[in-house]
């Protein structure tokens, strides 16, 4: 059986030193690295990273650890 939507998920992260698209590219493409079926949406205005992926495959914290790897600082997160 094929689980895959009913393991979407969507968070909203408020991210801290975003201030451009290459910002938004930098973040975009760390988080491609786990593969998890993913879109992102990146406010470069507020800082509101919006992330749906496949739960089964990559963990909050996983997503969190990539986007402080390549230097931004996650300050809250909203599930939906
Ligand atoms: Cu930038």
């Amino acid at each position: 059986m094929n689980n895959l939507e009913n393991n979407k998920k969507t968070v909203t992260l408020k991210v801290n030193g975003i201030h451009c698209g290459g910002c938004a590219t930098k973040i975009i493409k760390s988080l491609d690295t786990l593969n998890m079926d993913q879109t992102t949406d990146i406010n470069v205005e507020t800082g509101a990273v919006k992330i749906s992926y496949n739960a089964d495959k990559a963990s909050l914290s996983q997503i969190k650890t990539k986007i402080t790897e390549v230097g931004y600082q996650v300050e809250s997160v909203e599930l939906e």
